[in-house]
């Protein structure tokens, strides 16, 4: 999510009780997003090449940012092994885009946590393709639980139950995730999106990897999918150092609390979730998906 890299002055704090701006009815948080990057981003200039992957925070996205710039480079690790993640398929709504946009070589890989009504105008005008990747809301809230407690610039989560009262209230980093799913679900975009599920990443690798090599039109070899298939396991991203936010001052992402590649399963929540807990969550997310005409590829019980 964050990529600040200095440290603030000895003995300043950056916690905040105004951790959160609020962006068009989006809460935000203040630290990674000042006014210049959500102008930049309003402004951007998308072009018909571009690639953005989607996702609601905790959904997979810096997974993507792993995986994005082998299947368009052909392989080559170059880019994965030498660049910071945040600089290598920057997110459209924080401040290194502005930063490292001029050294970005066609077709650019970007990621967003934006809602679909916040895309840039450019961006509906453009040939852009869209790869939206979800994740069973119940391990995105146990995920964005301890992500909670490890970035200084958030507030604290307090109780898992106290936690899950705000996800589901939407008073988390990018607002209701029912919301974001149904702006993404309900876009017009045509052939232009692909639906992906960190679910389907984590069963088959390679396979997701042949389904989003062949959305972008590269038609890769079975050896180069398998060695991007290696590159991008939990394990090897773990330790990759452009990866795993090891750069970030532990006054801002701290490691020791909880690691940012936490545990990269499917089917956490069971060890998190109370019945009562359960029962909650899915009456809430049911009834806020009611009467739309989308199909969840999990069950929510
Ligand atoms: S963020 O803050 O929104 O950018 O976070 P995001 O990258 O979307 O999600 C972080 C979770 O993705 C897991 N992850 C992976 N899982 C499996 N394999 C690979 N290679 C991988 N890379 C990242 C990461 O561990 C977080 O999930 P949890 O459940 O917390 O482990």
């Amino acid at each position: 999510m964050q990529q600040a890299t200095d440290s603030p002055e000895p003995g300043t704090s950056i916690m905040s009780s105004e951790a959160y701006i609020q962006y068009r009815g989006i809460p935000l948080p203040r630290m990674a997003h000042p006014k210049e990057s959500l102008d930049y981003a309003e402004k951007f200039r998308v072009e018909d090449s571009d690639v953005f992957v989607v996702t609601y925070p905790k959904s997979g996205t810096i997974w993507m940012q792993e995986i994005l710039p082998l299947v368009l480079n052909g392989g080559d690790a170059t880019p994965v092994k030498t660049i910071p993640n945040w600089d290598r398929v920057p997110w459209l709504e924080e401040t290194r885009l502005a930063v490292v946009v001029d050294e970005m070589k066609s077709p650019r890989g970007l990621v967003t946590h934006f809602p679909y009504f916040l895309m840039p105008r450019s961006f509906h005008a453009s040939k852009a393709k869209v790869i939206y990747v979800m994740r069973n809301p119940k391990d995105v809230i146990v995920s964005s639980y301890y992500f909670h407690k490890m970035a200084e610039f958030l507030d604290k989560p307090g109780t898992f139950d106290e936690f899950m009262e705000k996800f589901l209230e939407g008073k988390v980093l990018f607002g209701k995730w029912t919301e974001h799913v149904k702006g993404w679900m309900g876009t017009d975009l045509g052939d232009r999106i692909m639906y992906i599920t960190y679910e389907e990443m984590v069963q088959d690798l390679p396979a997701a990897l042949r389904r989003i090599s062949g959305f972008l039109g590269r038609n890769l070899s079975e050896e180069v999918i398998q060695k991007i298939a290696e590159q991008c396991s939990f394990t090897s991203m773990k330790k990759n150092t452009m990866s795993n936010f090891s750069m970030v001052p532990k006054v801002y992402m701290n490691s020791d609390t909880s690691p940012f590649l936490r545990k990269g399963v499917v089917g956490d929540w069971k060890k998190h979730f109370s019945p009562e807990q359960l029962a909650r969550f899915t009456s809430v997310i049911r009834k806020e998906l009611e009467g739309e005409n989308l199909t969840l590829p999990w069950s929510l019980d």
